[in-house]
């Protein structure tokens, strides 16, 4: 495997939750995942080598020339597509927030497993690439088709798997309105080719939903007239649902979930007394954009509005900030932010334990030190 130069690579000995020369914090090695600290969050789009990265499996090893995006199943006829073909296809480009469905996990009592991941797996690039559409209007899709199957090319054995056995490749699937609508196979970010850890040639990006659907090292869409019953669809990345016969049953998670979170001032951080302290961050929603973020200086009891940057963007994120006069009192204070939508949901107070070790949304406070 090799870095593009300038990108990380994470030194040998570091352990998890050492920083990489990136300033990113290595959560593991061995499958690759990074962090971003996001106290470190000043704009709007994230530079790549500040952007987290999520691995299952080890990168696979993928050659450009010889790579070949594969689309069949349910197709009138089966499509095989180069780099160089799909680069000459219409583009699109889309500003898109991914955030791991597991990101905030370490906030969680009981702690729960699965990588600890802070507030940093999330990050916002703009991505180019050829509608899935454009692809699937050259295969042509078969009436009844319901889901399309998104295969990468990296594999091996899962977290949870019960007994060892043959190893699986990642992949997720998109309902066909979605895939039609939204999803874009993507190769470049922020303006240059994908980087190896971020997908390298071709990625799928699932825009509002949860990073788990925005598939990497894309190697074949597969058509399907029935539910997609993988590992990552129904094992990992799912959350228990209420039927209306009252059962629970698990489904896969989809959208991200309304949420603002703190980046300055961080856990722990000692501000000053009686000063002016810009608080800093960002808020993201749901299957409605954000209208509103509040933050409390007290711990929840009085909430004040603070100043969105920037217009709401479909899927992408926004930032915000706040001037804030510190007390002239030292002490300890509590900063939460919560976000509101376009439907008038409001981010909930206390976690809602059905979502498991996933979309971890509920007030976080921040707790500082006012000296
Ligand atoms: N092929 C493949 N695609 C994948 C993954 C993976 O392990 N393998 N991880 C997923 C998860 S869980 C997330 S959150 C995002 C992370 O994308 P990034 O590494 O570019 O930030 O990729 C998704 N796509
Ligand atoms: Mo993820």
């Amino acid at each position: 495997m090799s870095f593009v130069t300038g990108q990380f690579p994470p030194s040998r000995a570091s352990e998890a939750g050492v920083a990489s020369p990136a300033g990113l914090i290595v959560r593991e090695e061995e499958p690759l995942n990074l962090e971003m600290p996001f106290s470190s969050l000043d704009r709007f789009i994230t530079p790549v080598e500040q952007f987290y990265v999520r691995c299952h499996f080890p990168i696979p090893k993928i050659e450009a020339e010889t790579w070949r995006l594969q689309v069949e199943g349910e197709v009138c006829r089966s499509v095989e597509l180069s780099l160089a073909e799909l680069e000459s296809m219409p583009s699109r480009t889309v500003v898109a927030t991914l955030e791991c469905a597991g990101n905030g996990r370490a906030y969680l009592t009981p702690q729960h497993e699965g990588t600890q991941w802070e507030f940093g797996a999330i990050g916002n690039a703009e991505w180019q690439g050829v509608a899935l559409s454009e692809v699937l209007k050259r295969a042509v899709l078969n009436a009844g088709v319901t889901d399309l199957i998104l295969e990468g090319a990296d594999q091996g054995q899962p977290e949870k798997a019960v007994r060892p056995g043959d190893p699986i490749r990642f992949a997720r699937s998109v309902p066909v309105e979605k895939a039609l609508r939204d999803v874009l196979l993507a190769y470049r970010m922020n303006g240059r080719p994908l980087t190896m850890p971020h997908g390298f040639p071709i990625r799928a990006i699932v825009p509002g939903w949860f990073g788990m659907a925005s598939v990497k090292w894309l190697k074949r869409i597969i058509a399907s007239a029935e539910p997609f019953h993988g590992y990552f669809q129904t094992i990992e990345y799912a959350a228990w649902q209420t039927r209306p016969d009252g059962q629970k049953t698990l489904v896969p998670l989809t959208n991200q979930a309304l949420k603002a979170t703190i980046a300055r001032p961080a856990s722990g951080d000692v501000v000053p007394a009686d000063h002016d302290y810009v608080v800093y961050g960002a808020a993201w929603g749901g299957s409605e954009p954000v209208t509103r973020v509040e933050l409390s200086v007290d711990g929840g009891k009085s909430w004040q509005q603070v100043r969105l940057l920037g217009e709401p963007c479909e899927h992408a994120w926004l930032l915000w900030e706040f001037s804030w006069r510190t007390p002239s009192v030292p002490g300890p204070v509590t900063l939460i932010a919560r976000a509101h939508d376009a439907s008038g949901c409001v981010q909930p107070k206390e976690r809602d334990h059905d979502l498991g070790s996933y979309a971890v949304h509920h007030w976080l406070p921040v707790n500082v030190e006012v000296d």
